[in-house]
């Protein structure tokens, strides 16, 4: 393949370490029975010697100032990058250039810092079963992706998947904290995620009003039991989630797996790549066709059809379900859905800032397909025949492609998994490469990563106000990277000049497992709050005065406060068996002046900050003296800030 040319590395690599893993990844695949003719792709590279434990900056850098980088003491970040937390089931805000570590948002996981999933609030948005413990405590994070308007973020809210369970979070970025989780109906491996931009109908909606939800396990519907092995029966939905209100409004029935979510900048459609058009069951029976697709849905159309009741309801659930099967949209004119044919097994699906093209990365095939917005639109129309004539490009772009970033230049990014590189090509010249033009030649420049990146993304990349100044590759591997912590690696994310002719990596970050998607936002789209109201907490004990012990029969309910350096009572009775509600207000004022309060032997421990309000519920069945302390460092006298709680036999 000639996209596979020996090119001079912008980073001179060990070149022992490269080949030790480009070998492995494809012996890996080889090893599946994909042999694929990788072989032939691998590059042909010296043996060399170990690594040399430290290299000289300079020669490494080839002539990279990395001072140009850095960010100062007391200075900060231009970006705020929010990282998905993948089996971790959280979110990550990482600072951009610098790479630190701001905050750990806890979402489907439990958290012993802020006592997520230990008191009630937290608990009554992750889900309770009726007893009032958590209904999950486990959940896997992939994609995260901002509300919009007008084409760019608005800073109001961050949507986030959970793959295990079927479920969406939502996070406010005035407080960044989960504030809702919804359980998507009839879904499983509820994967790639994605806010519309606008309405499709309403042109004065130019904002988020709806999150697309691609499942990527077909199964059983509804999957109760019946039809356990007769996978033909088995299938997926699209589901659409009111942004306000978080609750699903409606479901489309597809065929094949969906993969990642895309939508367009006018609102009118969303798609999903998809990778077992096979229906197979096995990995070798979701190999088997030499094209799978990226679905693409009629969201006007869609609604349309909802109203008008063409509906079907799938076991217990209330939400409608409408028919998007190739079978049921055979006719463009009145289609829900259009199937583009794209080489096997693709990965990863993502929108130009522009508007005007969807590039589906390859995966097993060492292509991108650019699909153009305009003729889906005229296919939908019945003006195109043929779903493959939206294709208006297929670069060669390298091994194992997966996502795509893109600058304000005409310019793509994408991540090469098994090439473990970035490749960056231009949309113009792949588009007139694929309608004949010998001269035009798509692939500008290619970047060795550290190792096999994933995900990828442009800073504002993902918006119209795509900047062109970073691209950050999180990579799967990090191996010889950092300091050695165990058997457990770091993932590495390493961020890379894009604004010149050719990319320059300046910075090795660690991140800890497993990101796979994470959005740069520019610092001025952020606004947060760095005190709650008190009147949000219609618990709120507003005065340390008014702090009191009420009971009714055994339930006991602690209206307390915290005021550095002491809480609102110094101590308080109760009685064996008793069930005990603590209710704490933070009366501090001051910013970032946080309390923590923990009752040793009861698994209690939670945070409120400035002005806030949370609350926790438990049984008291261990007679004794247990001193209830705070776990924040707020004061001098933060060790001597504790209350006895007394439980009487
Ligand atoms: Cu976005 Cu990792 Cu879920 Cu590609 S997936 S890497
Ligand atoms: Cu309050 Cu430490
Ligand atoms: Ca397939």
């Amino acid at each position: 393949m000639s996209v596979h040319k020996e090119e001079e590395a912008v980073i001179p690599q060990d070149p022992g370490r490269r080949k030790f893993l480009n070998t492995t990844a494809i012996a890996g695949l080889a090893g599946a029975g994909l042999s694929m003719g990788l072989a032939a792709c691998n590059k042909e590279q010296p043996a060399g010697p170990a690594a040399p434990a430290v290299k000289p900056i300079a020669a490494a850098a080839g002539g990279v100032d990395y001072t140009k980088y850095e960010v100062p003491p007391g200075q900060l970040d231009t970006y705020y990058s929010f990282s998905s937390g993948g089996e971790s089931g959280e979110v990550r805000i990482y600072g951009l250039p610098s790479g630190r570590l701001f905050k750990r948002i806890p979402v489907f996981n439990i958290d012993c810092l802020v006592g997520w999933g230990i008191t009630n609030e937290s608990k009554k948005i992750i889900g309770t079963n009726a007893d009032g413990s958590l209904k999950y405590c486990t959940g896997d994070t992939h994609h995260v992706h901002p509300s919009y308007t007008d084409g760019t973020y608005n800073g109001k809210h961050i949507f986030v998947n959970d793959k295990i369970h079927g479920r969406i979070a939502r996070i406010r970025l005035d407080t960044m904290e989960c504030d809702k989780i919804t359980e998507l109906p009839n879904v499983q491996g509820y994967h790639g995620t994605f806010p519309d931009k606008r309405d499709p109908v309403d042109e004065k909606i130019n904002y988020t009003t709806r999150v697309f939800c691609g499942s990527e396990f077909h199964t059983p519907q509804p999957n109760d039991g019946r039809d356990l092995n007769d996978p033909k029966k088995y299938f997926c939905l699209f589901t659409c989630v009111d942004a306000e209100t978080m609750e699903p409004r409606w479901q489309v029935k597809v065929d094949g797996n969906m993969d990642l979510v895309a939508t367009s900048y006018d609102g009118k459609l969303a798609c999903s790549n998809q990778y077992n058009t096979e229906g197979g069951v096995t990995y070798e029976e979701m190999m088997a066709f030499e094209r799978d697709s990226c679905v693409f849905f009629d969201i006007a159309r869609i609604e349309a059809a909802v109203k008008a009741g063409k509906t079907f309801h799938i076991g217990s659930s209330k939400v409608p379900v409408v028919d998007g099967t190739k079978a049921a949209n055979a006719d463009p004119r009145t289609a829900l859905t259009c199937y583009v044919p794209v080489p096997k097994n693709p990965h990863g699906v993502n929108v130009t800032p522009d508007g005007k093209y969807y590039a589906c990365a390859g995966k097993l095939s060492p292509t991108a397909t650019l699909i153009e917005h305009d003729l889906v639109l005229k296919w939908f129309d019945g003006q195109l025949k043929d779903p493959r004539d939206t294709v208006v490009a297929e670069p060669e772009i390298g091994l194992g492609p997966l996502h795509t970033g893109f600058d304000n230049r005409g310019n793509a990014y994408t991540t090469l998994f098994l090439d473990s590189q970035i490749v960056k090509w231009n949309i113009d010249a792949a588009i007139k490469s694929f309608k004949g033009d010998k001269a035009a030649k798509p692939v500008l420049d290619r970047i060795d990563v550290e190792y096999q990146p994933g995900h990828g993304f442009t800073s504002m990349g993902e918006t119209k106000e795509a900047d062109g100044k970073f691209f950050l590759s999180d990579n799967k591997f990090s191996k010889d990277r950092f300091l050695p912590v165990g058997p457990l690696h770091p993932e590495s994310a390493q961020l890379i000049d894009i604004s010149g002719d050719k990319m320059k990596l300046v910075a090795d970050h660690s991140v800890y497992s497993e990101p796979h998607d994470s959005i740069i936002i520019r610092r001025d789209i952020i606004r947060t709050r760095q005190v709650y109201d008190i009147n949000e907490f219609p618990n709120a004990t507003k005065d340390a005065k008014d702090c009191r012990v009420e009971r009714k029969g055994k339930k006991v309910t602690i209206h307390l406060t915290s005021q550095a350096p002491a809480f609102g009572l110094r101590e308080w009775t109760v009685k064996r068996g008793d069930e005990v509600t603590i209710i704490l207000t933070n009366l501090d004022k001051v910013e970032d002046l946080t309390h923590g309060f923990a009752i040793p032997k009861h698994n209690i421990n939670f945070i409120v900050n400035p002005q806030e309000t949370k609350s926790v519920t438990f049984k008291t069945d261990k007679p004794g003296v247990y001193w209830c302390y705070c776990t924040s460092f707020c004061h001098a006298l933060h060790l001597e800030m504790r209350s006895r709680m007394l439980v009487e036999a």
